[in-house]
């Protein structure tokens, strides 16, 4: 197991292991100890590919890519190519005032696709809000996510079309929605998994405490995919926890992994491995993965009220993309024209991506009071009628129109 001291701040107490993993029996001493400026207490990752795009051996996690060719390495580097620039043009369309808001996923991409592409189509995923790489891996529309953003419907796509549930604003809630789904495979005897999507921020949620004991108490089949990218909104990780997130799960009685987020390679050897432990009956699994949000937290954030630029320039240089690319290129695996139809095809999903948001029609005034309850509610007509009063108003001032 290679070793980066990846966190850019005060390093936090670590009483745990030093291998990134905790309560299995898998062995550490293939672990080096954290090295460099930081004398930090940081644990671990799992990693498979260096910032420099070099492949490491790792005894435990190697098997879980060992059958990855050259062109599923392509495929991997495209999905994430494509998510990264579909995400910069739902930013620059907020930015023109075609959207309300976006969540970009800048920075995360490499946590997503190698999560995302170790699901099974019959698993189902439970995701946050910003989870836009995973619903690219499920075959979600891009286009689709974009109508919640714009204000023009609820959700935008049917969960089970695709076993993508909606993205989930309540911070932590969906993880109690996930263990609930997971709960009910078990009690069908299938052997699908269910992945959760929450971050670090969501991890001090009550629900997420609870969602860990339960599927703990009833061995259900669900990874708890946490996205550490180190910041909720204002908040840094040191604000949620005295103990690295992933060992969070010793407590509960499963185990945690904490990988490196910006690697996507061991992104997809790790979610292997915990959605096989949920097959096999083995129960929950943490996995912390250790990335960083690059951009704001939403168009409506400004990071530098809180941040130093520094700490994303040293994010930088761990690029999930980059270093994609560095070992797609030193290995041979792909050639100019390779990059030159990705970057074509990229140009022309954005075309898409504008034209379609463009085109979304606007919702009939009174939809939002639509489906709140299956059978209506005294409340909702209530304040159906005060809408339509306030509508009316309108109309009145001008002439009636
Ligand atoms: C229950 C609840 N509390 C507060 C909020 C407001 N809120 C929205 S995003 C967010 C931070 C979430 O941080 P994290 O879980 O780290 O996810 P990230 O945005 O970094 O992906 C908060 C507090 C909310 N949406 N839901
Ligand atoms: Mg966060």
């Amino acid at each position: 197991m290679t070793v980066e001291s990846t966190a850019a701040r005060t390093p936090r107490r670590s009483a745990g292991n030093k291998a990134g993993t905790t309560g299995t029996k898998r062995t550490t001493s293939t672990t080096k100890k954290a090295t460099g400026a930081r004398k930090s207490a940081e644990p671990a990752l799992v990693q498979l590919l260096t910032p420099e795009g070099k492949r490491v051996k790792n005894a435990e996690f190697d098997k879980y890519v060992a059958d990855i060719t050259a062109e599923d390495l392509r495929g991997l580097y495209r999905d994430m190519v494509l998510t990264r620039r579909f995400d910069a043009e739902a930013t620059s369309l907020q930015r023109q005032g075609e959207l309300g808001l976006w969540a970009s996923l800048l920075g995360q991409e490499a946590a997503q696709i190698g999560s995302g592409r170790a699901l099974r189509d019959d698993d189902y995923v439970f995701p946050t809000y910003r989870e836009h790489g995973v619903a690219w891996c499920r075959g979600v529309d891009p286009t689709n996510l974009l109508g919640m953003f714009r204000g023009v419907n609820n959700g935008g796509w049917d969960p089970n079309g695709n076993n993508f549930h909606l993205y989930t604003i309540v911070i932590g809630s969906q993880t109690l929605h996930a263990t609930g789904y997971a709960m009910g495979i078990t009690k069908d005897g299938a052997d699908s998994a269910v992945i959760a999507y929450f971050g670090d921020g969501a991890s001090s949620q009550g629900d997420v405490a609870e969602a860990f004991t339960f599927s703990a108490v009833y061995n259900a089949p669900v990874v708890f995919f946490c996205q550490n990218n180190q910041w909720a909104i204002s908040e840094p990780t040191e604000k949620q926890s005295r103990v690295p997130l992933y060992q969070r799960a010793q407590g509960f009685g499963f185990p945690g992994v904490r990988v490196d987020g910006n690697d996507v390679l061991a992104n997809l050897a790790v979610t292997k491995w915990a959605l096989e432990r949920a097959r096999a009956g083995e129960g929950p699994t943490l996995v912390e993965a250790f990335t960083y949000r690059m951009g704001a937290h939403t168009t409506s954030d400004d990071p530098t009220r809180y941040r130093h630029d520094d700490e994303r320039a040293a994010w930088e240089a761990k690029d999930p993309i980059l270093r994609l690319r560095r070992h797609l290129e030193s290995a041979h695996h792909a050639d100019e024209g390779f990059f030159a139809d990705l970057e074509a095809e990229s140009e022309a999903l954005g075309r898409r991506v504008r034209e379609a948001v463009r085109a979304m029609p606007d919702p009939d005034h009174f939809a939002i009071f639509e489906n709140v309850y299956a059978d209506g509610h005294a409340l909702v007509d209530e304040e159906r009628a005060q809408f339509a009063a306030y509508q009316a108003s309108f109309a009145d001032e001008d002439g009636g129109k």
